[in-house]
């Protein structure tokens, strides 16, 4: 087996539920009898944009009451301790990962904590409830921001970046995902491609866990730690 030098992780909200935040699995069709692809697209927003900002604004305001956990804190220490390449390619729009320290870190769909303005297609900082139509902090007009995330449909952040990383990859470790949304999905797919090793940290088997070399079953507070460390 060749030895490890790169890197690639990639994180969904399982990584989160133990801070606190739904997985999709548990909100989706929970919120407001909504499932989260109905909600999280395009043709949504231009549907009914007030439906859409109110599940925003409140996801946001949850996050911002909760903290990383012990699996962001275990990735933090790895990011900052691998001498190799590392990139953890996270699903989840929370922060947890960068308040947990982790700085070799790609949001490919999206950030909660930032908004993107349709007048002047500039992201900015997320400064309040976009259900009252705050003005764009970079043009200064008003009721033009959405959030700034990847909506279904939508072409993910990065991929070039990513797919390069998985190219190179030596390990690949999927945490908290359950295999569903594409292109995600198929990322265990393009490393063994490169040659990777590809290992599943998931509450259960995803659904591409057959693709996996070796899978461990468990909470990711007592996976991802074991595994770093
Ligand atoms: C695109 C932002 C193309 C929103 C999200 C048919 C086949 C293949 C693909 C498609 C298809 N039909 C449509 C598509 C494409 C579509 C897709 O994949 N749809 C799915 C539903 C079939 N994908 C897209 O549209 C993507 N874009 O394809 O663009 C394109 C090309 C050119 C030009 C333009 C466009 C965009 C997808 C991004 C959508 N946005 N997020 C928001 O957050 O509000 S997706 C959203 O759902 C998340 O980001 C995440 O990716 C996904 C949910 O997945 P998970 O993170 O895995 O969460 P989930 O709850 O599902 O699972 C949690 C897991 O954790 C479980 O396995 C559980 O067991 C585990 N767990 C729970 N607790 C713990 C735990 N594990 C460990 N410890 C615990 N404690």
């Amino acid at each position: 087996m060749r030895d490890i030098r790169n890197i690639v992780v990639l994180t969904g909200a399982g990584v989160s539920a133990e801070s606190g935040i739904d997985t999709f699995r548990d909100a989706g069709g929970l919120w407001e009898q909504h499932r989260v692809e109905d909600v999280a697209t395009p043709e949504a927003f231009a549907r009914d944009p007030d439906l859409v900002h109110r599940f925003y604004d409140a996801r946001r305001a949850a996050i911002q009451t909760k903290a990383p956990n012990a699996a962001h804190a275990a990735l933090a220490r790895l990011d900052a301790a691998w001498p190799g390449e590392l990139l953890i390619v996270t699903q989840n729009v929370d922060d947890l990962h960068e308040r947990a320290g982790a700085a070799r870190l790609i949001h490919m769909h999206g950030e909660h904590l930032n908004a993107w303005c349709s007048a002047c297609d500039q992201r900015s900082p997320w400064t309040g409830p976009l259900i009252d139509r705050p003005a764009c902090p970079a043009c200064g007009l008003p009721g033009t921001l959405r959030p700034d995330i990847v909506w279904f449909g939508e072409m993910p952040y990065r991929m070039d970046e990513i797919y390069h990383a998985l190219a190179r990859a030596d390990l690949f470790v999927s945490i908290g995902t359950s295999g569903a949304v594409y292109p995600a999905a198929g990322f265990v797919r393009e490393a063994r491609a490169g040659g990777a090793r590809t290992l599943e940290l998931n509450l259960e088997p995803s659904e591409g866990g057959y693709w996996f070399d070796e899978a461990r079953h468990g909470p990711a507070t007592a996976l991802v730690p074991q595994w770093v460390d």
